[in-house]
């Protein structure tokens, strides 16, 4: 499907996801939300794609954050519905079976940080911008940043970024661990594009059960955890993937994986 605020490539097993309003440093606005949500439905169930990059179109611009123009006269029950939206969509990439990593490759402010947060990790361009301004502006994040932020980077680092609203660059990112690496403008994509082709070579479904064992059990106590975990590593055993795992260790050979 075309898009107008998005672009939307597929290279492969991956897809890559670029917000596309360059002009508007990527801002989101409804539309450009309501548009990520039908890609991200596309990607989930394309059985060709096995992994998501999302990034931002042009040099400058991972995502601004939400579309201030769009929000400045909002009712309380718009702003409520916009909030409810972007948790949603949100919610959608976090929840996706399929690994999704955001390639940060120049502001991501806001809701731009909270889309980054929200993917299972991230890596940044040595130009990437992050923070929550919002109280800046009035208000208090409304797509999960109250949340991830201080699951990411702990309770007195997101509120020091909370409150004070203060950017940070991408070296204190990977000082405090909300990215994983930091590499230049010109490397960043091959760099990701590099870990994505070692996730894909692996067991797809132990990928996917294992993204969903941290998920999962991130959301509840470590007895419960440890039970999602047992059941996943169970249903591991189902897979012919498991099997040719482990007969390729025994034969010392490299697997040859079917994701199946
Ligand atoms: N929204 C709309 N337009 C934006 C934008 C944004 N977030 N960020 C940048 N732009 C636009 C600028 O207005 C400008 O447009 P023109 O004037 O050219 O028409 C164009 O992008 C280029 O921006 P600048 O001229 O400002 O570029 P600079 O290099 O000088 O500065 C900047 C770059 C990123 C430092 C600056 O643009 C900036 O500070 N932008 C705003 C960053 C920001 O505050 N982001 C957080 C947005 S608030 C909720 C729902 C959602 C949210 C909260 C609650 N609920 C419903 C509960 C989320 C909130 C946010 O994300």
């Amino acid at each position: 499907m075309a898009y107008e605020n998005l672009l939307l490539e597929k290279e492969g097993n991956l897809a890559f996801l670029y917000v596309n309003r360059p002009k508007a440093l990527n801002a989101l606005n409804k539309d450009t939300l309501l548009e990520m949500k039908d890609a991200i439905t596309e990607i989930k169930n394309d059985p060709e794609i096995d992994l998501l990059i999302i990034s931002g179109a042009g040099d400058k611009a991972f995502v601004a954050g939400a579309d201030i123009a769009f929000m400045q006269n909002l009712t309380a029950v718009e702003g409520r519905e916009f909030g409810a939206l972007g948790q949603e969509v949100f919610g959608m990439i976090e929840a996706m079976e399929k690994p999704v990593i955001a390639a940060v490759n120049g502001f991501a402010l806001g809701g731009g940080c909270e889309l980054a947060m929200c993917c299972d990790f991230r890596i940044a361009s040595t130009k990437a911008k992050f923070g929550q301004p919002e109280v800046g502006l009035g208000i208090t994040p409304g797509f999960g940043g109250t949340q991830r932020l201080p699951r990411l980077v702990g309770l007195g680092m997101a509120k020091q970024m909370l409150y004070t609203a203060d950017v940070i660059d991408a070296s204190e990112a990977l000082r405090i661990g909300l990215v994983n690496s930091v590499v230049t403008p010109e490397d960043l994509m091959n760099h990701v594009k590099d870990i994505a082709g070692r996730i894909l070579r692996k067991g797809k479904m132990a990928v996917r059960f294992s993204k969903a064992a941290v998920n999962e059990g991130m959301q509840t106590d470590i007895n419960r955890s440890m039970t999602i975990e047992a059941d996943l590593f169970g249903l591991c055993f189902s897979t012919e993937d498991q099997k040719e795992g482990m007969s390729a260790f025994i034969e010392k050979r490299t697997p040859q994986f079917t994701g199946k």
